[in-house]
């Protein structure tokens, strides 16, 4: 069974999709801890970071550089969190290696890693 990131990336189910190329792609959380909280996959299905062959975890890090400033302005934000959890007990809740771009805002309250680490 593929993933429901698989599912998205095969346009199987829908997703607001922000960003695509040939290896990732981005698109808005279904439940999102701030306005513009965006995911980045790669498009090939891999549990966790260290399951990515070299090309391809560059490709994501290019990826999230590119996108980071993006979200931000688009939700006009200061800062943002960037994260990933990374296995199960670290409160990865999808089996398909995404990263987090979670924008902050000055005086938001709380910090959402927490949050996302399930
Ligand atoms: P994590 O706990 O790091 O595995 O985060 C999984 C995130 O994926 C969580 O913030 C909600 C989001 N999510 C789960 N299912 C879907 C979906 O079908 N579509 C979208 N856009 N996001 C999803």
């Amino acid at each position: 069974m593929a993933s429901i990131f698989s599912q998205i990336v095969d346009g199987e189910i829908p997703a607001r999709v922000v960003y695509e190329d040939e290896t990732t792609m981005a698109f808005l959380d279904a439940n999102p801890l701030a306005p513009g909280h965006t995911l980045v996959i790669p498009k090939a299905e891999h549990e966790r970071l260290n399951d990515l062959p070299d090309d391809l975890a560059s490709d994501l890090y290019d990826t999230l550089h590119r996108l980071i400033p993006v979200i931000e302005g688009a939700v006009d934000a200061p800062a943002s969190n960037v994260a990933f959890n990374n296995g199960e007990a670290a409160g990865q809740e999808v089996p398909h290696v995404h990263g987090h771009i979670i924008p902050r805002f000055e005086d938001d309250g709380g910090n959402p890693i927490h949050a996302i680490a399930g």
